[in-house]
């Protein structure tokens, strides 16, 4: 297939209510959206880049900017037998990994187009129906968070995992796990702690977490395998893996029992799909993480999630869960099991909505 056009669009989209972490608060999403067009077939992918550098040090700026002056370059016109082929084409661009993901993914939905076959199908998925949990946010009161996760279970979520913080941990898990003694229930630092609080997060192993997910640094794989030799509770790493080495890594040196695979953070479905590989060599369980992503990036996890070794329930979730009105159709549906079915048609298998996604955009540029 060869890339003849390849269309940015940065969509404001506002959340359904402020989701908190401990980096930051997030209201107003800026999503870059890709389409990008390979022998006239129109391919969709979506830059998980937030608006800040506190998750990662990528942002909407910096995808933008490489995606424009040195992914496209490099594809650009290129004749290439497969979207299997991009993430190599892209490896003279150190990092940036959401910025070549957003446009791997959409060279994937467009050949799976081409080829009228679902992408999970193409990506060899094994799975008809994918198990989902949610991530509720820091919430103003402990009252509030018991709620949310009453309303969860009731959609029927398999899993609920919370975010937690230096001063809002130990109190969250209790409270959570003295009302829901058999919920499988775990927490998300995105490294708020240091090897300082190893009595803290020791702790928590009082109240039998399915694991904590990045507790310590974003960039020290390290230090997880210092406290993981401390913790009972299994350590599930999302920050600290960009790739299947470092994955490999990380499982050698007793860092992490699990790891969270997000499309953005690898660089894609081929990076991905080889982390995916490691882990299951290892025996190693993976999920897919969610980015708060609009319909397109949520259409790709779901694809991704039909892996075999995506044996943990993910944090995609139904669109409504976000957005007042997704941009594609239909939106995605969770059912009241807790499942979301791969869907039938060709590619990612929703269809963008053109109109809805014109009138969101707020900047775009056309690449030839
Ligand atoms: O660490 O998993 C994370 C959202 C933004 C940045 C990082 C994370 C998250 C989430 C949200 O937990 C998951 C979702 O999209 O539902
Ligand atoms: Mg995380």
């Amino acid at each position: 297939m060869r890339f003849r056009k390849l269309t940015l669009r940065e969509l404001h989209m506002r959340l359904l209510a402020p989701f908190e972490t401990s980096f930051g608060k997030t209201e107003m999403r800026r999503i870059i959206l890709v389409e990008l067009d390979a022998d006239g077939v129109s391919g969709w992918g979506e830059s998980t880049a937030g608006e800040t550098p506190f998750y990662s040090y990528e942002t909407v700026e910096t995808a933008w900017h490489i995606l424009r002056d040195y992914v496209w370059p490099i594809v650009r016109g290129r004749e290439l037998a497969s979207a299997s082929d991009v993430f190599d084409l892209l490896a003279p661009i150190r990092g940036h990994n959401m910025a070549k993901a957003a446009l791997e993914t959409a060279a994937w939905d467009a050949e799976a187009k081409q080829k009228a076959v679902p992408l999970a199908r193409l990506l060899k998925g094994t799975r008809e129906e994918i198990s989902c949990g949610v991530s509720i946010g820091l919430q103003p009161t402990i009252k509030d968070l018991l709620g949310k996760v009453d309303t969860e279970l009731a959609a029927g979520y398999q899993r609920i995992k919370i975010k937690i913080k230096p001063g809002a941990d130990l109190d969250l898990v209790r409270a959570v796990r003295e009302r829901f003694p058999r919920l499988r229930l775990m927490a998300d630092a995105n490294s708020a702690y240091t090897l300082a609080d190893v009595r803290l997060l020791k702790a928590l192993d009082a109240f039998h977490l399915m694991m904590i997910e990045q507790p310590l640094g974003w960039d020290d794989i390290f230090s997880h395998v210092t406290l993981q030799r401390e913790i009972e509770t299994p350590i599930c790493l999302d920050e600290c893996i960009h790739d299947a080495d470092q994955a490999q890594a990380a499982i050698e040196i007793g860092a992490c029992r699990i790891i969270n695979i997000k499309l953005g953070r690898v660089g894609g479905h081929t990076a991905a799909r080889k982390v995916h590989d490691v882990c299951q060599a290892n025996a190693i369980p993976v999920w897919c993480g969610g980015m708060l992503e609009s319909g397109i990036g949520r259409a790709h996890n779901i694809a991704m999630s039909s892996l075999p070794n995506f044996s943990l329930p993910g944090d995609v979730t139904a669109s409504r869960r976000y957005w007042a009105e997704d941009i594609i159709e239909p939106e995605v549906e969770v059912s009241r099991q807790g499942t979301i079915k791969i869907p039938a048609a060709a590619g990612i298998g929703y269809a963008p909505r053109l109109d809805r996604i014109a009138s969101l955009t707020s900047r775009c540029e056309v690449l030839e």
